[in-house]
């Protein structure tokens, strides 16, 4: 009586629900390496040689401590490249009478595992994922009734039933909120901290080859790869975190600074999202600094807001409405998305060091992403779909579950507001209080049209005219409809007429084209 345990590439914790009641003596975990899953979008080369180098890591630990696992590799001879093609030759080569898993983290996966055993007519478990602080269930009872969500209210339940902060039935320091506190633009005086690469061992090389070899024309570059693959790298990552970091994350927890990548964040995400690290262990050991005095109390609540309330958050959401939420667009954008989302070769110095970035190191922080790359991505009003499947590929903390909501949900504002109140549109002025970035662009953040104006101000007031029908009625759009009805219709006219000039040659908005102009 064989059973089979599968373990999933993020699902790579020892404590996961799949493994309860493993016998050594009968029951064998299956971990598979396939095509599919390292191509189903064109997922950056660090993302990948991330995943599979952390669960080869993870099954040698598991044997290590006497398990028996059956690890198929990318390039076993057998192979079949999916999830369904392994499980079948697993469950024949074992003769398995049963299979466990813990619950996909995509749709399309577990939509897979639970036809599974009508098409292997062996029983199938699916057990729930007790690494989230809000299971599926628990989240549907947050939500019946509401036709819109917003995360504040979910939070603030998430602290009173988890204790996290409080003090009794109060938030720690009286207040649940310090976002007012964490919105600092960077001084040029304050150092931003070091961070240290894992050097990539044997195994890593290993799976580095592999990828470059079977993937050579995925996205991104595998020279800087210097990720944790194991969990005690992963706890060194986040001990460095809290150390050195932690105490100034909320005051800076917004700001940009060019060349500097990850500044006072985390980059815990992939190690949480592939389950090396565990949401409750991050959040306490932040708590305990607050409670050691090494962080103050806006830095860790605005971390803790992050792990315990956006986290959970968009997972319930995407459970809640998944497979129809990703089928929305609210807005009705329609524009193909840019070549230089991938080459970075724009003369808008914000977006070309986003997508550098993002390219070298298969990470952006979160206001990167949401008010660059997004900001962006919303303005010029391009197809959710396209701009989805981007962030799913670029990022090595990417999963459909928290990707989705992220950029369907918070940053196309496709789903015409259920996730949040109002769409995150901001013109270059926001970049640039955030930013050292507009110092050296090509365009001027201070003018509003002319060729030389920067491209997030001319978007901006077409994007409110273009959505006015869907957005203006919005109580708290009400400010820049009401500067726009102010607008002559001259004024009007010249937005559109130079936004659409923009956007029909955005993708000829390079240094190069542009010094070609300049030749003829
Ligand atoms: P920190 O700033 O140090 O934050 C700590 C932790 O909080 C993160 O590790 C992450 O687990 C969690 N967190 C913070 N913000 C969010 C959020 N909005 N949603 C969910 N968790 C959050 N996060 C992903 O993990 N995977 C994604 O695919 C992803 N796609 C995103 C796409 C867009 C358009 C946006 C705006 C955000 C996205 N995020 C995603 C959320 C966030 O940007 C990343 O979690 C964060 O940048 C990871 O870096 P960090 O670990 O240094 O984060
Ligand atoms: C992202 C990813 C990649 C690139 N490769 C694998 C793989 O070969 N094997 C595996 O088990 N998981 C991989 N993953 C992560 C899966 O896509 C992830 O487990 C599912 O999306 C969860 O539903
Ligand atoms: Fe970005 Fe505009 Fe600033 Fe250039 S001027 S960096 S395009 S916000």
């Amino acid at each position: 009586m064989t059973t089979l345990h599968l373990v999933l590439g993020d699902q790579l914790t020892r404590s996961l629900s799949a493994l309860d009641g493993f016998d050594p003596a009968h029951d064998i975990v299956l971990m598979m390496e396939v095509a599919d899953e390292t191509t189903y979008v064109p997922h950056h080369k660090q993302k990948i040689a991330f995943i599979l180098s952390a669960m080869r890591h993870f099954a040698h630990e598991l044997e290590t401590e006497g398990l028996r696992v059956d690890y198929v590799k990318l390039d076993a001879p057998d192979n079949t490249g999916s999830f369904t093609g392994e499980i079948a030759r697993a469950v024949a080569k074992h003769k398995a009478t049963r299979i466990i898993v813990t619950e996909p983290g995509e749709w399309r996966v577990w939509d897979a595992m639970r036809n599974l055993s009508q098409q292997f007519g062996v029983p199938v478990e699916i057990r729930d994922d007790d690494r989230f602080f809000c299971s599926r269930a628990r989240f549907a009872r947050w939500a019946e009734g509401r036709k819109s969500y917003r995360m504040e209210f979910f939070y603030r339940e998430m602290r009173r039933e988890t204790g996290l902060l409080m003090e009794g039935d109060e938030p720690a320091g009286g207040q649940w909120n310090f976002d007012h506190d964490n919105r600092k633009s960077l001084p040029a005086s304050v150092r931003v901290p070091q961070r240290a690469r894992f050097e990539p061992d044997a195994i890593t090389q290993e799976v580095m080859a592999l990828v470059e070899k079977r993937l050579p024309d995925h996205f991104g570059s595998l020279e800087t790869f210097g990720w944790a693959v194991t969990r005690t790298d992963a706890l060194e990552a986040l001990t460095y975190f809290i150390d050195v970091c932690l105490p100034s994350y909320g005051d800076y927890q917004d700001a940009m600074k060019q060349n500097e990548p990850f500044l006072f964040h985390s980059i815990i995400s992939p190690y949480l999202n592939c389950g090396l690290l565990g949401a409750r262990e991050v959040c306490l050991a932040t708590e305990l600094a607050w409670k050691k005095d090494k962080a103050p109390l806006n830095a860790v609540e605005g971390f803790i807001r992050q792990v315990l309330g956006w986290r959970e958050y968009v997972r319930g959401i995407y459970w809640r409405h998944m497979p129809d939420y990703a089928d929305g667009n609210a807005l009705g954008a329609s524009r193909p998305l840019p070549q230089f989302f991938w080459s970075g070769n724009t003369r808008m110095n914000c977006v070309s060091q986003v997508v550098r970035e993002t390219r070298d190191n298969a990470y952006a922080h979160h206001i990167q992403r949401l008010m660059v790359t997004g900001n962006f991505a919303l303005l010029a009003g391009i197809r959710p779909a396209e701009i989805e499947a981007w962030y799913l590929a670029v990022y090595a903390d990417a999963y459909e579950w928290v990707e989705l909501p992220n950029v369907h949900g918070m940053v196309m504002f496709a789903d015409g507001g259920l996730l949040a109140s109002k769409p995150y549109a901001a013109s270059g002025a926001y970049i640039d209080r955030m930013s050292d970035y507009c110092s050296s662009c090509a365009y001027d953040v201070k003018l509003k049209s002319g060729p030389k104006s920067c491209p997030f101000n001319r978007l901006y007031w077409h994007f409110m005219i273009e959505n006015a029908e869907a957005l203006a009625r919005n109580p708290r759009m009400a400010m820049p409809y009401r500067t726009l009805s102010k607008m002559s219709d001259e004024r009007r006219a010249e937005i559109t007429r130079e936004a659409r000039a923009f956007l029909d040659t955005m993708d000829d908005d390079t240094p190069s084209a542009q010094q070609a102009q300049l030749d003829l």
